[in-house]
């Protein structure tokens, strides 16, 4: 989510994009470098901003929505506003989606739900102009947590999806961000997409030790890129999109290679016949008796995926041979995992096979015993792990 400031006093851009020609040429841009959502705010929320009125919140709106429309970008367009009345007649002039600061109450839902629009609720605790005073917390991630779970809720009872955002710096500490990053995976167990805001803000300065505004972007790049590589946000709102896209395409290339490496096949063999003298007493090791084997075996797939290398499976085929005389079923379900085991590691060439058999499962039952007993299965089954 690009940021679009139309503002003239913002933190980190304030002034750049005030003139609606500029602030469509910059949504130009960002919908080139591919942003996928353009976030338009016409009222600063910088700690000790000052409120803005209705009317010029709507002055400073409403040219830049109609005039990013015209270019038909093709990327929606969100409103930062908390009220509602600039939230109706932004989505009246062609905006998507409602970004609200103050938690989107129910007079915003109202209107969220008469257009059929998502909402992003914030958390903030008290109001921009004081709110950085003296943020105090119990517990900042349950707290939050709760407060989001609850405009979630409350957004389900008026049909309205709510996305939830922690609201990084707006009535929190270093310490209260810090947390609240570092457990964001807390806010996605609320089961609604999460939205981070990081871009820029004072807390990367504090925690760097004195970075001024325009030299944030490194730091800036480092938290998203934990919260991108821990897929713990799904919305990342940010005022350098380029940098920000190849944070993305990055870690989405390497996690597709992870995913590869990570891949698993599970090679299965049920109900495998085999005839066996086996039995406690000598009367029940007089005859072969038959038994059913079952094979779950689980492979982690190379980096290159499945190669359809025979070595890189398992051979059933010898099995039945397997079958040794033995007293208990628990020591045949061993003695085929273990000669699974070898088996591959040799066909492999070495250790390979061996390396990619996660874990192995042998079960074999004895149908004969199970019928004598009047037992629905009756066997043993071992867990073998390299
Ligand atoms: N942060 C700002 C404004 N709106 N909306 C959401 N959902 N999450 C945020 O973290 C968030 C937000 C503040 O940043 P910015 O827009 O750059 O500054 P200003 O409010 O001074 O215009």
């Amino acid at each position: 989510m690009g940021v679009l400031n139309v503002t003239p006093d913002s933190f980190s851009d304030g002034g750049s994009f005030h003139a609606p020609e500029a602030a469509v040429q910059h949504a130009r841009r960002m919908a080139a470098e591919g942003a996928d959502l353009i976030d338009i705010g016409a009222e600063s929320t910088r700690p000790g901003a000052e409120p803005v009125v209705l009317s010029e919140e709507l002055a400073r709106l409403l040219p830049v929505i109609e005039g990013i429309g015209r270019l038909d970008l093709g990327v929606p367009l969100s409103v930062d506003t908390a009220k509602p009345e600039a939230a109706d007649r932004a989505l009246a002039a062609g905006a998507h989606m409602i970004n609200d600061i103050s938690g989107a109450g129910e007079a915003m839902l109202e209107v969220a739900a008469r257009h059929g629009a998502p909402v992003i609720a914030m958390h903030m605790q008290g109001e921009p102009r004081t709110m950085q005073r003296e943020p105090r917390y119990d517990d900042v991630v349950a707290e939050i947590r709760n407060y989001l779970a609850e405009r979630v809720a409350a957004g389900r009872r008026h049909g309205v999806d709510v996305l939830v955002d922690p609201g990084i710096g707006f009535g929190k500490t270093l310490e209260h961000n810090l947390d609240l990053l570092a457990n964001l995976d807390e806010l996605q167990q609320i089961g609604a997409p999460v939205v981070l805001g990081v871009s820029r803000k004072s807390f990367l300065d504090r925690l760097l030790g004195g970075v001024p505004v325009e030299e944030r972007l490194s730091g800036t790049l480092a938290v998203n890129a934990w919260a991108a590589a821990l897929e713990i946000a799904d919305i990342l709102r940010v005022h350098d999109v380029e940098p920000h896209r190849q944070l993305a395409e990055s870690i989405g290339a390497l996690r597709l290679r992870r995913d590869r490496w990570t891949t698993r096949r599970r090679v299965l063999a049920r109900g495998v016949v085999c005839r066996s003298r086996i039995g406690v007493t000598s009367e029940e090791r007089a005859e072969p008796q038959e038994l059913l084997v079952d094979i779950d075996v689980t492979l982690t797939a190379g980096a290159r995926g499945t190669r359809d290398d025979l070595a890189e499976t398992v051979d059933y085929a010898e099995l039945a041979a397997i079958a040794h005389e033995v007293r208990l079923v628990e020591t045949l379900a061993e003695r085929i995992a273990a000669s699974i085991g070898r088996e591959t590691s040799k066909a492999a060439g070495g250790s390979t096979l061996r390396r990619r058999i996660e874990s192995l499962r042998v079960r074999v039952t004895k149908p004969r015993a199970a019928r004598e007993l009047g037992a629905a299965e009756v066997g043993a089954e071992v867990d073998w792990r390299p």
